[in-house]
């Protein structure tokens, strides 16, 4: 077989790819070679757009912590859920989207059998112990024919990832520091959140687990 895929191409088998459903593939540590410029790029986007807590639409204070990198910012208030390309606490247009950020998104995406998945937004959420995120779809993009990466970051969480229905039982899927998840094709509208986080201490991150998502929003 001929191959130039940069991948298979250089064989790593300490690396395992675990198929969850079709479209949706976990890539334990696929982050863990980048982190310390990972780690740097969120300090310096936080710096700039610091965390904070959004307001849903129906008048609740989200836990998770948020922020945002790239041309598109994912915002929700009293008046819904968008895409905004401008940061609504400073005015500004949210930081750059890292360099470091678009290699490993598109090396994952890739990897999974999305070619040239070039992100447009980066949400970043930030967890302390005792926080959660419901089960809920993500919709506010306009291609779902795009997938989604997700980076988890520190302390271990347990993600439930669902069905086509809310009500669907969903599975529990530990992540850990360093794995990439890559949901597309049928995955892409399925229900998903994660479980509150238990205590726990990571030495790069303390008592927080931070989530990248990578997405095509616009
Ligand atoms: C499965 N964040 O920001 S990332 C979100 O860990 C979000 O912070 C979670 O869900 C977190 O919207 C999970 C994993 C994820 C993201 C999008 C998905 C899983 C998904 C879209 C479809 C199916
Ligand atoms: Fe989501």
């Amino acid at each position: 077989m001929i191959t130039t895929d940069l991948f298979s191409a250089v064989p790593d088998p300490s690396r395992q790819d675990e198929p969850l459903c079709d479209g949706a593939v976990v890539l334990r540590g696929f982050a863990l070679a980048n982190e310390p410029p990972l780690l740097q790029a969120i300090d310096t986007i936080a710096a700039q757009a610091p965390f904070r807590h959004l307001i849903t639409p129906g008048g609740f204070r989200m836990s998770v912590g948020m922020t945002n990198a790239g041309p598109l910012g994912w915002v929700s208030d009293r008046r819904g859920y968008r895409y905004d390309p401008i940061d609504p606490d400073s005015g500004m247009p949210w930081p750059p989207m890292p360099e470091a950020f678009l290699e490993l998104a598109g090396a994952a995406a890739a990897r999974a059998g999305f070619a040239r998945f070039v992100p447009d937004a980066c949400l970043i959420n930030r967890y302390a112990p005792g926080t959660r995120l419901t089960l809920h779809q993500d919709r506010d993009e306009h291609d779902f024919e795009q997938p989604i990466v997700s980076v988890s970051l520190g302390i271990p969480a347990v993600f439930l990832f669902g069905g086509m229905r809310r009500t669907d039982r969903p599975m529990r899927v530990p992540l850990a520091h360093g794995d990439v998840v890559v949901w597309g094709g049928p995955a892409r509208l399925r229900y998903h959140g994660v479980l509150p986080l238990k205590p726990n201490h990571h030495s790069a991150l303390g008592e927080c687990r931070i989530n990248l998502t990578f997405r095509r929003a616009g």
